[in-house]
């Protein structure tokens, strides 16, 4: 069946951090080191076998192909691998660098041997002042245009995305970017920084972004015909840090409209943290049977992907003393990693984390004269008064600034939440009084 010319698709991909090393994880065991090595590269082969089996008209990757400039060649063979298996299937590549690895920076072995159906947008220089724009043809007609532009070197910190117009022409136009939208340089290194207007007045119909790791839809979920403002995050986690599915989003376009992205999970294996509270947990040997269950609940929910799991253990327990007797979890980490696995789906345990606090006896406290039993008489009269309840939060409310007041408020109508926060608050405010 013949497609319309406004009706396609397109993977967006980012973030493919090829040859991630994972030096935190990697240390721990052989088998655990050998999967996390190859995860990047896997999860590189998923996204060309999404594009394949979906028969998507091209595919996008918005910068940070390799970890380092450094390009392992490993990670560059097996990208020059799939960029030809999506060439022989007569689907398009497109791919800006972005600041993990630079045009000018490393080397390249395969530099001269691209598919044909590859298209590496160049940097801003003396001689390119603008993104190069490149049509993408189907049946002789143009459906879609692809401009990129990749970083000179590391440190971009011009405002890439001011050089993107839209050209002439039908179809939809797409803009490749490695940037940092509205970002807080603190989390997100600050390069080639924009704004979502930088973007909107580029006009441009789909904004395919990378550099956040986190997916996030920054603009489009709005009106049909709305510019979509996109990033798909990494396609492999590459620390504790990033929980979570990780992977592309594949973008249907009918007659010309853009439908919502849709999410496709490629990774390899999953980064998962877990909390568990202990405050009913009477033993060491009950806690690593929940630890245990934790484990199978949360392979069961990472749809057959391995997982480096870390727990942290919370709560007011009677736990707390024996966790801190001797090298506890340490032994209990050691039990739980006794088995090892014979195959993927596999899970690590990255670690077991004591956030746990001394049991408190109320009525002991209550009893006292002191400050601590001031707090808890007054907050017991907060819990069983509901009008000296209501009459404490207004006075809160009248503190809380006004930014965040309107939402204080609508939570304060909630009866639960108001017990809840004067249930956790007066715990907060023992820990402060009594010490640990
Ligand atoms: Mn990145």
């Amino acid at each position: 069946m013949v497609k319309a010319p406004g009706t396609f698709s397109f993977v967006h991909a980012a973030d493919l951090h090829l040859d991630t090393p994972f030096s935190g994880v990697a240390a721990s065991a052989p088998f655990v080191a050998a999967a996390l090595r190859d995860a990047s590269l896997r999860a590189f082969e998923a996204v060309v076998q999404i594009a394949l089996s979906r028969k998507v008209d091209f595919v996008l990757f918005a910068g940070d192909i390799y970890d380092g400039a450094e390009r392992g060649l490993r990670a560059q063979i097996e990208f020059l691998d799939g960029l030809q298996n999506l060439s022989d299937a007569g689907i398009a590549s497109f791919i800006v660098h972005g600041n993990h690895a630079p045009l000018d920076t490393g080397w390249s072995a395969i530099s001269s041997s691209w598919p044909e159906l590859v298209t590496i947008f160049p940097a801003v220089d003396d001689h390119l002042s603008a993104p190069a724009v490149v049509p993408v043809i189907r049946d002789n007609v143009q459906i879609a245009t692809v401009q990129g532009l990749s970083f000179k070197e590391r440190s971009t910190t011009e405002n890439l995305a001011r050089l993107y117009r839209r050209p002439e022409g039908p179809g939809i136009h797409i803009g490749l970017l490695h940037c940092n939208v509205e970002g807080s340089p603190s989390v997100h290194s600050n390069y080639s920084p924009c704004s979502i207007k930088d973007l909107l007045d580029t006009g441009l119909d789909y904004l395919a972004l990378g550099h956040v790791h986190d997916r996030r839809i920054l603009h489009g979920d709005g009106a049909p015909g709305d510019p979509w403002i996109v990033y798909p995050g990494n396609t492999q986690a590459r620390s504790m840090n990033e929980t979570g599915a990780k992977g592309v989003y594949v973008i249907n376009v009918a007659d010309n409209v853009i439908d919502d992205p849709e999410f496709v999970a490629c990774d390899e294996i999953r980064f998962v943290q877990r909390e568990i509270d202990t405050s009913q947990i009477e033993s060491i040997i009950e806690l690593v049977e929940n630890l245990r269950h934790v484990e199978q609940e949360s392979l069961a929910r990472a749809e057959s992907r391995s997982i480096i799991l870390r727990v942290t253990l919370v709560g007011r327990s009677e736990l707390h003393a024996e966790l801190a007797r001797g090298d506890a979890l340490g032994e209990i980490l050691a039990t739980l990693r006794a088995r090892p696995p014979a195959a993927a789906p596999f899970c690590w345990w990255e670690q077991i984390v004591d956030r746990t606090q001394p049991a408190v006896d109320l009525d002991e406290i209550r009893a006292r004269g002191d400050f601590a039993g001031d707090v808890l008489r007054l907050t017991d009269e907060y819990l069983r008064n509901d009008d000296a309840r209501v009459a404490m939060l207004k006075q809160v409310a009248a503190a809380i600034p006004r930014g965040l007041k309107r939402e204080f408020l609508v939570l304060m109508d909630d009866p639960d939440f108001a017990v809840d926060l004067v249930t956790e608050a007066r715990l907060r405010a023992l820990d402060e009084i009594l010490g640990d």
